[in-house]
C-alpha cells in the first residue's frame, strides 16, 4: 500500500496548478502547501498549538541538526519526533544532503557517502545513503528524502553531471535501505543543476528507481530566477500526475506563486522565520521593515488585510519598539503573522484553483505585492 497516497482533485484550465490531497499517517494535508520550518525540531518560537492556529498542516524538520544534536537515538527514546516535540501532525524530513553540502571546506565527497566535520564542535561525522535512512527511520517522520548532493551554482557540465550520477546511484541505495515504507514515504530528489539533459536524465533515473513522491533540488541556489522557472517548467511536465511534488528550500511569496503555476505541490522556506526575526514582515503591500522610522507613530495595524492574531491586536509602533528593543516578543509576533501570511497565501491560491481563476488572483497578488 505504502505511507501515503497523492489524490489528484483538479487541474487548472488556465495553468500547469494542480489541486490535490495528500494522505499521510498523521493526516491529510490539502495542496499545494507551504512547510513551516522547524529545522531543531521547532518551528522558531512557536508552539505546536500556535503552528496549529494558523493552519499548518505539516512542518519540516532537519536530519543533519537532529543527528547532531540532540541525536537521532535520543528522538527515538522520546518516541519519535512527533511524541519529543509535540506535534501529532505530518512531519517531513530533509536529508542532510544539503545541509552537509553547504559546509564546503568542512566536508569530503566519496563514493561510499561524505565526511564532514559538525559546525557545533568540529567533531568528524560520516554519512551515507544507508545512514540518512537509518536517522530518518529512527526520528519517525512521514516523509523523508534521499541523500543527494545538491551541485552549487555555477558548476560545470562535467561536474553536475558526476554528481547527478551519484546522487542516482545513492537513490537506489536509499531506497534498499528503506524498511519501513508502510510508515514513511520516500521522497526521489532530482538534480542536474541548470542543464536541461541531465534534470530530463534525473527524472527518467529517479522515476525508474520509483519512489511515492519527488523532490526538486538543486534550485534557488544563486541564479537568476528567471533561470529557476524556467528548469521547473521543463522538469514538472516530466513527472507523474499521480505523485506529489515537492520544489525543496523555495517558498518567496512570488516563488510560491510561480511554481504553483508551473505544477509544484509542496514548499519550505526559512524565509518566512528568518527575516521576521531581524523584523520584516510579508505583508499584501510587499514587504515592510518594520525598524524604519516611518512607523515609530503608526498606530494601525501590521497589514490591514491579515486578519491574524498579531493584526486584530497589535500596532506597527508597538512591532517596531519591540523589534527595536530586542523583545523576544517582537520576532514570535512577526514570525506568527509571516507564517500566517504565507499559509492563508497558500489556502487562498488552493481556493483559486478550485474556481479556475489563478491567474487573475496572481495578477492581482503581484499588483499589490509587487514583484520582487
Ligand atoms: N537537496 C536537499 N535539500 C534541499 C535542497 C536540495 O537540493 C535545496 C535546494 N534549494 C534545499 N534543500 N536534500
Ligand atoms: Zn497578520
Amino acid at each position: 500500500m505504502g505511507a501515503i497516497k497523492y489524490e489528484l482533485i483538479k487541474e487548472c484550465k488556465q495553468t500547469g496548478a494542480r489541486r490535490g490531497r495528500l494522505h499521510t499517517p498523521h493526516g491529510i494535508i490539502e495542496t499545494p502547501i507551504f512547510m513551516p520550518v522547524g529545522t531543531q525540531a521547532t518551528v522558531k518560537s512557536m508552539t505546536p498549538e500556535e503552528l496549529k492556529e494558523i493552519g499548518s498542516q505539516i512542518i519540516l524538520s532537519n536530519t543533519y541538526h537532529l543527528y547532531l544534536r540532540p541525536g537521532h537515538e535520543l528522538v527515538q527514546k522520546a518516541g519519535g519526533l512527533h511524541q519529543f516535540m509535540n506535534w501529532d501532525k505530518p512531519i517531513l524530513t530533509d536529508s542532510g544532503g544539503f545541509q552537509v553540502f553547504s559546509l564546503g571546506e568542512l566536508r569530503k565527497i566519496k563514493e561510499e557517502g561524505v565526511t564532514f566535520q559538525s559546525h557545533l564542535d568540529g567533531s568528524k561525522h560520516f554519512l551515507s545513503p544507508e545512514k540518512v535512512m537509518e536517522i530518518q527511520n529512527a526520528l519517525g517522520s512521514d516523509i523523508i528524502m534521499c541523500f543527494d548532493e545538491c551541485a552549487p551554482y555555477p558548476a560545470t557540465y562535467e561536474y553536475t553531471r558526476d554528481s547527478l550520477d551519484r546522487t542516482i546511484r545513492w537513490a537506489k541505495r536509499c531506497k534498499d535501505a528503506h524498511k519501513n515504507t508502510e510508515n514513511q514515504a520516500l521522497f526521489g530528489i532530482i538534480q542536474g543543476g541548470m542543464y536541461r539533459d541531465l534534470r530530463e536524465k534525473s527524472v527518467k533515473e529517479m522515476l525508474e528507481i520509483d519512489f511515492p513522491g519527488y523532490s526538486i533540488g538543486g534550485l534557488s541556489v544563486g541564479e537568476p530566477k528567471h533561470l529557476m522557472y524556467e528548469m521547473l517548467e521543463y522538469t514538472t511536465p516530466l513527472l507523474p500526475k499521480d505523485k506529489p511534488r515537492y520544489l525543496m528550500g523555495v517558498g518567496s511569496p512570488d516563488a510560491l506563486l510561480e511554481g504553483v503555476l508551473r505544477g509544484v505541490d509542496m514548499f519550505d522556506c526559512v524565509l518566512q522565520t528568518r527575516i521576521a526575526r531581524n523584523g520584516t514582515a510579508m505583508t499584501s503591500g510587499g514587504r515592510v521593515v518594520i525598524r524604519n522610522a516611518k512607523y515609530m507613530e503608526d498606530f494601525t495595524p501590521l497589514d490591514h488585510e491579515c486578519d491574524c492574531y498579531v493584526c486584530k491586536n497589535y500596532t506597527r509602533a508597538y512591532l517596531r519598539h519591540l523589534i527595536k528593543a530586542g523583545e523576544i516578543l517582537g520576532a514570535r509576533l512577526l514570525t506568527y503573522h509571516n507564517l500566517y501570511f504565507s499559509l492563508n497565501l497558500m489556502k487562498n491560491v488552493r481556493l483559486a484553483i478550485e474556481e479556475d481563476r489563478l491567474l487573475d488572483f496572481k495578477e492581482e497578488f503581484f499588483k499589490k505585492y509587487g514583484y520582487c
